[in-house]
């Protein structure tokens, strides 16, 4: 077969079972794993070189249950195996498929194969079946099935070389598509088969099949062609759901024979994996709740306890940076830009990367050990009390490292109510950007002691906020469910992945990722808008007698942003903000990170002979002379940033999963009123 185009391989099994593991062994990539059903919710595209030197695409898609899909992220891969994506038409299919849960994995397996596409089996997680005494005979259930089937295990990068070879095989010339029907198809629904495939052209009638019960969704057959289709179909009586069910028994009956021929199953009566020991304590009805209640609380401890240090010893450093800077520098109005605009800027950024470091390590250390999918089986029931899922929980606690991910993590959510509640309230979790404002407000109002011995308080009241806003998000779901009327059938089935020891690789990789992330990306933001607000509060109309300066330097107070900041301070005066946090509320909008570079600005632009930033606001006075971070100040300030929604990213990708302008406006609008309540009420309450 020549091609012009690179051809196009789609990774495709039951979620959990290696795929995007696989991806980054053949690309290099580094797309993300974790151990629980469900990570992947979109396509990836990569590279990979075969031996001839030859470049693949390989595609990393969603993992599905069975053909017939049901949420989004069941149809993105549902789209590409149909030819209905578009952006990818598939030359071979490789099939993943997890050993150790051979039976269910066969099931997918047989559809896929059934379409008649060019397909490779690869076989993993074949060290967990052996653990558990399973055997299995490759060569009998290659046999079976009439397409190659090949050792792999992507977690150790091995057997990649004979599955290049393989790939190589099927794209130049040998290519097997699979020679039999798994099941006999055709006798499913032979007269409703025979009258499709006369109207549209495809070979497999199984494809067929699905063609007739996915019409609606469908794009590629006409709409001549589909009320022909239709009008058959009806003639034929044909009844999906009955046929749907006849099919499953007769793959599974035909799987047990192949089964009984060619794999020893695991011993029931064999002593259980230490991982099956594990969950008797981990999910025990009581012990389990206990459980997940202290490695919650060590979480958010620990993001202080481990920062503590490093945070303290970049602070130092650089301000002391900046000082030598500044000194070295001739006064102009250059210097005051770079030292005061972009250092502050840059300083405000970087003192949170143990922060952000240890928080998604952590979060990727519950993912890796499977740990997390536990916390969805714990809390399915409260999930349900107020109308969301089990399956929520992974968007939700995401959400406490980035809202945007989390929301495309919603996809997999079956139920459309469900999953519309899911991504109105994850936005609430106290995502990492929040962390730098609560960090320096803490540290501001909160007096560093130690309760009970050995917890920070500062550490507890970072806790508490944490809690609260997640409690107030199940309060709204709870609200929410009243007034939403969708009905949609809901259930709650996850698999509990085997506990796995995390990769460390993978984790510090991830945590040098974030960081890198959270540097880059919002530290462009965060760059642009301190250079612009430190021009547009150096800068403001000056008018004298004779004319009237746009570009004269002024005092911060008589510059624009004093200007604008000036112009809104009666509206949040009452939750305890004065114009300087009226600015940072502005600029926030496009990002909460911005929130700390702000300050910096604007405490740097008015000469201070202080370096951090933390001390600057410590002095800062109301006109009468009090301090503007009071108690009641820093709280109601931080519970206004925990409940807004002051991240455009965040609105973007809510428009996109939802197709709809009106659901991130509404949740836009609610969150703003719900921040300048709940501030309002904290700032009467502490004054
Ligand atoms: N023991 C063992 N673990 C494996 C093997 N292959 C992958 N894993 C682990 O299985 C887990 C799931 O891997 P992923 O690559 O994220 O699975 P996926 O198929 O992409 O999952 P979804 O995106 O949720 O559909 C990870 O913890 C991997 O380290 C294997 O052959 N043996
Ligand atoms: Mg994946």
């Amino acid at each position: 077969m020549i091609k012009n185009q690179a051809y196009n391989i789609a990774l495709v099994g039951n979620p959990n079972a290696g795929k995007s593991s696989l991806f980054n062994a053949l690309t290099g990539l580094n797309q993300k794993v974790g151990n629980f059903p469900g990570v992947t919710v979109d396509k990836k595209t990569g590279k990979c070189k075969l031996s001839d030197g030859q470049s693949v695409n390989i595609i990393d898609l969603p993992g599905t249950y069975s053909l017939y899909p049901k949420s989004a992220d069941e149809y993105v891969t549902a789209d590409v195996l149909f030819d209905e994506d578009e952006a990818v038409k598939i030359d071979l299919i490789l099939i993943l498929a997890d050993a150790s849960n051979l039976k269910r994995n066969l099931l997918f397996c047989s559809q896929i194969i059934d379409l008649k596409r060019p397909v490779i089996v690869a076989l993993t997680m074949l060290d967990l079946a052996e653990k558990k005494g399973m055997k299995l005979d490759l060569n009998g259930l290659q046999r079976d099935l009439g397409v190659p089937v090949l050792p792999i295990n992507p977690r150790k990068n091995k057997g990649t070389k004979e599955l290049k070879k393989s790939i190589e095989k099927q794209l130049t010339g040998q290519k097997t598509i699979p020679p039999f029907d798994f099941i006999d198809n055709l006798a499913l629904a032979p007269k409703s088969i025979t009258a499709v495939k006369e109207i549209i052209d495809i070979p497999s009638d199984y494809a067929a099949l699905h063609i007739m019960a996915g019409l609606d969704h469908i794009q590629f057959v006409s709409s001549a062609d589909k009320d022909k289709i239709k009008e058959r179909l009806k003639e034929h009586s044909f009844n999906k759901t009955k046929i749907q069910a006849q099919e499953v028994i007769q793959r599974y009956k035909k799987i047990k024979t192949i089964m009984s021929k060619s794999v020893v199953e695991a011993d029931p009566l064999r002593k259980q994996l230490f991982s099956e020991q594990l969950d008797k304590y981990l999910l025990h009805p009581i012990g389990g709740y206990l459980i997940l209640f202290s490695v919650l609380f060590l979480l958010f401890q620990s993001i202080f306890w481990l920062s503590a240090f490093p945070t303290d010893w970049i602070d130092e450093n650089f301000t002391a940076v900046i000082s030598w800077v500044e000194g070295q520098l001739p006064t102009h109005f250059l210097s005051d830009l770079l030292v005061n605009g972009l250092l502050a800027g840059i300083n405000g950024i970087i003192v949170f990367i143990p922060q952000i470091m240890i928080l998604f390590g952590l979060i990727t250390l519950l993912e890796d050990s499977g740990y997390m999918a536990r916390i969805s089986f714990l809390s399915d029931r409260l999930m349900r009390r107020v109308g969301l899922n089990g399956k929520s929980v992974m968007p939700l606690m995401s959400g406490f490292a980035c809202a945007v991910p989390a929301i495309m993590a919603a996809r997999t959510i079956e139920n459309k109510k469900e999953k519309l509640l899911t991504i109105l309230i994850t936005p609430l979790m106290s995502c990492s950007a929040r962390l730098p404002v609560y960090t320096i407000l803490i540290g501001l109002v909160i007096p560093s002691k130690t309760v009970l011995g050995v917890f920070s308080l500062q550490g507890l009241v970072m806790m508490l906020l944490y809690l609260f806003s997640f409690f107030v998000a199940l309060l709204v779901a709870a609200l929410f469910n009243i007034f939403i009327k969708v009905k949609d059938k809901s259930i709650f089935l996850m698999e509990l992945p085997t506990y796995r020891a995390p990769r460390w690789g993978n984790v510090l990789n991830t945590m040098i990722q974030q960081a890198r992330v959270f540097v880059f990306e919002a530290g462009k933001v965060i760059l642009v808008i301190s250079v612009i607000l430190w021009g547009l509060s150096s800068y403001g109309v000056e008018k004298t007698e004779s004319q009237t300066d746009y570009f004269a330097k002024t005092s911060l107070t008589n510059s624009y942003a004093g200007s604008v900041g000036k112009f809104i301070e009666p509206a949040i005066k009452p939750i305890g903000f004065d114009w300087k946090i009226g600015i940072a509320l502005i600029t926030s909008f496009a990002a909460r990170e911005v929130f700390v570079g702000t300050m910096a600005t604007l405490y740097s632009v008015e000469d201070d002979n202080e370096k951090s930033l933390r001390a600057k606001m410590a002095k800062a006075k109301w006109s009468d002379g009090s301090k503007i971070y009071s108690t009641a100040t820093g709280i109601s300030l931080m519970i206004f940033y925990a409940f807004a929604m002051q991240c455009m990213s965040t609105l973007a990708i809510v428009k996109r999963e939802t197709n709809s302008w009106k659901i991130p406006a509404f949740q836009f609008l609610y969150m703003g009123a719900l921040a300048y309540i709940f501030s309002f009420i904290f700032y009467q309450l502490f004054s």
